[in-house]
């Protein structure tokens, strides 16, 4: 777990070129589909975060296999889940981070995997099989994971200091956009505070509540924005600094290297994302069948090269490009999780704790 993890830091202050992106395959936005669609075993429906595919791969397994993937993309996990609640969409498999996946089990959303279904299961490494949130895997395979940074483009701009205090501090000068994702917005807020990204104390939520008003009203805060929308405005010089999962940001540095990425010195969230497959899943044997893809080494180092997100697959290793493993600024000390420095979300207990994260996010939205 410790190399898998430190390899997501690898992705931290990278700046590497690669072939970039043909979305062709990827949905626009959270388009449903039609409820019309039945299952004809021929389409694969995927609901995941943007960004997050090569669409080379996807082409792949469509060819492959004679059929055809259709990918709808969100930008929270919240709004993931809002949607599928709401019905009217059936999409086979789902990418939710680690934190939310049993508040999806107990919503009734998910099926069973299955894992001895699939041959390339145990291809991954050890620290990501039979994780806290999902005993067994029951429900869920590590899909990718990363941090969050703070981002910036030199060309306009470039931080005096590598610090939330950028943001949180005094100064009403810059112009900044927060991801728009309650769970990093409240957890940044937090580590600047000196607090953990998973406080349930109320003395330590109103804390975050009352700073995140502070900061919502500043004349610089731009807007609440997913990562790729927050590298776009970074890119065109909309704003100065963006709160940004690290990956989105460096796919944008392959292309552009004055954009650049840092976990400020206070700390930050870490993550990992998911594939599972919905209670609703029209085709959960096609479903199944893409998960066992992805897990396959080459696979799932092609989606790595691709997104610069952290892998978790033993034999892709050896696969990733060098950048992702090889550069020395990129091995922070192991202590950083250690310390709590970086740190994983986690759910929350259930009660209290997560009412509260909702009334601070629900009364920042209405600002
Ligand atoms: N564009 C890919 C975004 C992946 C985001 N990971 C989830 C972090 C959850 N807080």
């Amino acid at each position: 777990m410790k190399r898998a993890l430190l390899l997501a830091l690898l992705l931290l202050t990278a700046c590497h070129r690669v072939e970039k992106k043909d979305t062709a395959t990827e949905g626009n936005g959270t388009t449903t589909p039609k409820p019309t669609l039945k299952d004809d075993g021929k389409t694969l429906r995927i609901f995941m975060w943007s960004d997050y595919i090569d669409p080379e791969i996807v082409k792949d397994f469509e060819t492959a296999n004679g059929v055809n993937v259709v990918i709808d993309t969100y930008e929270s996990n919240e709004a993931m889940i809002a949607k599928l609640q709401g019905g009217g969409a059936s999409y086979d498999l789902a990418n939710p981070s680690n934190y939310v996946v049993q508040t999806m089990v107990r919503a009734k959303l998910l099926q069973p995997l299955q894992k001895e279904q699939l041959s390339n299961f145990r291809n991954l490494l050890p620290g990501f099989v039979n994780p806290n949130f999902d005993r067994g895997n029951e429900y869920s395979i590590p899909y990718q994971f990363a941090a969050t940074g703070l981002a910036y483009n030199s060309a306009r701009f470039t931080p005096p200091r590598a610090s939330w205090e950028l943001i949180f501090g005094q100064q009403d000068t810059l112009r900044f956009a927060l991801l728009d994702d309650p769970r990093e917005v409240i957890g940044a807020a937090l580590k600047y505070l000196g607090y953990s990204v998973n406080a349930t104390k109320p003395e330590e939520l109103r804390a975050a509540r009352d700073l995140l008003r502070k900061t919502v009203r500043k004349r610089g805060f731009e807007s609440f924005a997913g990562g790729p929308e927050i590298r776009n405005k970074l890119l065109a010089g909309s704003i100065d600094l963006g709160q940004i999962y690290v990956g989105d940001l460096l796919q944008g540095a392959a292309e552009n290297d004055k954009l650049h990425v840092f976990i400020p010195r206070e700390g930050t969230t870490i993550s990992t994302d998911t594939l599972v497959i919905l209670r609703g899943s029209p085709n959960p044997a096609l479903a199944r069948k893409f998960m066992d893809y992805v897990l396959q080494p080459g696979v799932s180092a092609a989606i790595s090269n691709y997104t610069y997100y952290g892998n978790p697959n033993a034999r892709a290793q050896p696969l990733l490009d060098p950048f992702l493993k090889d550069q020395p600024a990129f091995n922070p000390p192991a202590g950083e999780f250690a310390s709590g420095r970086i740190e994983f979300i986690n759910e929350l207990p259930r009660g209290n704790p997560p009412r509260l994260y909702d009334r601070i996010w629900t009364d920042l939205k209405s600002r």
